[in-house]
C-alpha cells in the first residue's frame, strides 16, 4: 500500500518518493533532487529535476494553515480548486497557464509543468524590465476566462454549477479581510505601517469616513456578485514571464467574483512597479523611459482589454436579452469602474495591510519609500472614490501623474 494514501505535509524526501510512485515521467533508474522553491504565502512548492538529464517538474501542496502564519487555517480543498482551475483557464486562453500533470486530492497536491524559462513578473519589474507582448497576453487571458465563464456567454444552469464547484470560502474570507475591511482601520489589529508613514496614513486613510464606505460598498460586491470564474489573486507574483511568453500560476483564491477584481490586481502591481522605479533608477532618462513602458502599458491593459471583451461579446453571447443593443458597453463600463475600485483597494492594503510587496518593501531610502506609498495610497482613493469615472487606460494614468504631483 502507497504511503501516499492519507494526507501529511511532505519534505523533499518524500516528494522525491511521490514522483517515483505516482509518475512515470522519470526512469526508474534516475537520480532525482528536490528542493523547496516557493516564496508565496500559502504553499509549498518543490522542484524535483533528474540530475543527469536535467528534465524536471513541479510539485505543489497544500498544507492546513497558511505558510506565512498558522493563524490562517485553511482547507487543503483550495488545491483542487487550483488545479482544475488551471485546467479549465488553459481551455479557455490555451498558452496562458502551465501545464497540470497530475491533480491528487487526498494529498492535497499537484504536479505541473515545470516554467525554468521562465520569471517571476515581480522580480523581473524590480530588475526593470521590460515585455512588450505583456499586455497582450494578459489582456487575452482576462477576456477570455472571465467573458467565457460568465451568464452572457455560459448556459445558466451549468454556470451556477461551476459557481457551486468554485466555492472557495476561507480563502474568499483571507480578502475580505485584508483587501477589504482591515486597511482602512485596523480593526484587526493586523496592519503594519510604515513607520515614516505612520501619522500619514492615520490622518489621510484611517479617518477618511467617505473612503470606508465606498470600501464597505466595493466589499458586497466582491462576497455577492458571482459574475466570473476570477483567479482571485492575480497579482505580478502569480505571473511568470519571458519576452516571448506569460503564464498566469496560483490561482488558489479562485471563485465566482466580479470581473474587475482581476483586472484592477493587475493595474495595481504595474503601479507598484512605477513606484519602484520612481524610487530606484537613479538615471533621469532611464527612469523616464521605464515609467513610460509601464504607463503605455497600464493603459493597454485597460483598452485592450476592452476591444478585446467587445470582440468576444460579439461572438461568444448567449443571453438573449444580453443581445440588446447598447448592454454590453454598459456591462464593460461596469467592469472597468470596479477594476479602479479593485485597483484602489488593492493599493492600500499592500501598503497599510499585512501582505507586503516587494516593489515597496525593498526601497532602502526612507524619503523614498515615503513618497512610493504615498503616491500608491493617494491615488488608491482616487480609484475608489471616484471610480465611475473611469473608462479608458488613459482615465487611470492620469490619476497616476495627478497623485505624482502632489509628492513633487
Ligand atoms: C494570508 S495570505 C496573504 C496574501 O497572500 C496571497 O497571495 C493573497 O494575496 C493574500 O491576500
Ligand atoms: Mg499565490
Amino acid at each position: 500500500m502507497s504511503r501516499f494514501n492519507e494526507y501529511f505535509l511532505m519534505k523533499t524526501e518524500d516528494v522525491i518518493d511521490y514522483v517515483r510512485d505516482k509518475l512515470n515521467i522519470f526512469p526508474d533508474n534516475a537520480q532525482l533532487s528536490c528542493v523547496e522553491i516557493g516564496d508565496g504565502n500559502l504553499n509549498y512548492v518543490f522542484r524535483v529535476e533528474d540530475v543527469e538529464t536535467n528534465k524536471s517538474i513541479i510539485v505543489k501542496q497544500a498544507g492546513v494553515t497558511a505558510r506565512i502564519s498558522d493563524e490562517f487555517k485553511l482547507s487543503p480543498d483550495r488545491n483542487r480548486i487550483e488545479t482544475e482551475v488551471l485546467i479549465l483557464q488553459g481551455e479557455l486562453a490555451p498558452g496562458l497557464v502551465p501545464q497540470v500533470i497530475l491533480l491528487d486530492n487526498t494529498m492535497s497536491c499537484c504536479v505541473m509543468e515545470d516554467l525554468r524559462d521562465y520569471t517571476i513578473m515581480r522580480q523581473a519589474l524590480i530588475s526593470h524590465e521590460v515585455f512588450p507582448k505583456f499586455a497582450d497576453h494578459i489582456t487575452t487571458f482576462l477576456a477570455n476566462t472571465l467573458l467565457l465563464t460568465s451568464d452572457v456567454v455560459m448556459d445558466h444552469k451549468e454556470k451556477k454549477k461551476l459557481v457551486v464547484n468554485y466555492i472557495n470560502p476561507e480563502l474568499c474570507e483571507i480578502s475580505e479581510d485584508l483587501v477589504y475591511t482591515e486597511p482602512f482601520n485596523d480593526i484587526n489589529n493586523r496592519n503594519e505601517l510604515f513607520e515614516a508613514n505612520k501619522s500619514w496614513i492615520i490622518e489621510n486613510i484611517y479617518k477618511d469616513d467617505a473612503l470606508r464606505l465606498e470600501a464597505a460598498k466595493l466589499k458586497f460586491e466582491f462576497m455577492t456578485n458571482t459574475e466570473s470564474l476570477i483567479h482571485g489573486d492575480l497579482h505580478t507574483g502569480s505571473i511568470f514571464i519571458n519576452k516571448e511568453s506569460t503564464k498566469v500560476i496560483d490561482p488558489e483564491f479562485a471563485f465566482y467574483g466580479p470581473m474587475g477584481y482581476d483586472i484592477g490586481n493587475v493595474i495595481a502591481n504595474l503601479i507598484f512597479a512605477w513606484v519602484n522605479a520612481d524610487a530606484t533608477i537613479n538615471d533621469e532618462h532611464k527612469k523616464a523611459e521605464y515609467k513610460d513602458w509601464l504607463e503605455k502599458t497600464i493603459i493597454s491593459v485597460i483598452d485592450l482589454f476592452s476591444n478585446k471583451f467587445l470582440d468576444l461579446w460579439k461572438i461568444n453571447v448567449n443571453d438573449k436579452l444580453a443581445k440588446e443593443n447598447g448592454f454590453d458597453r454598459w456591462y464593460l463600463n461596469r467592469v472597468i469602474q470596479d477594476t479602479a475600485g479593485v485597483a484602489g483597494l488593492e493599493l492600500s492594503r499592500r501598503i497599510i495591510g499585512l501582505a507586503k510587496v516587494k516593489d515597496i518593501t525593498s526601497i532602502e531610502d526612507i524619503n523614498k519609500r515615503v513618497k512610493a506609498e504615498r503616491i500608491c495610497l493617494s491615488v488608491a482613493k482616487d480609484y475608489i472614490k471616484n471610480r465611475s469615472d473611469f473608462r479608458e487606460g488613459n482615465d487611470f494614468i492620469q490619476a497616476l501623474n495627478n497623485a505624482e504631483r502632489l509628492f513633487k
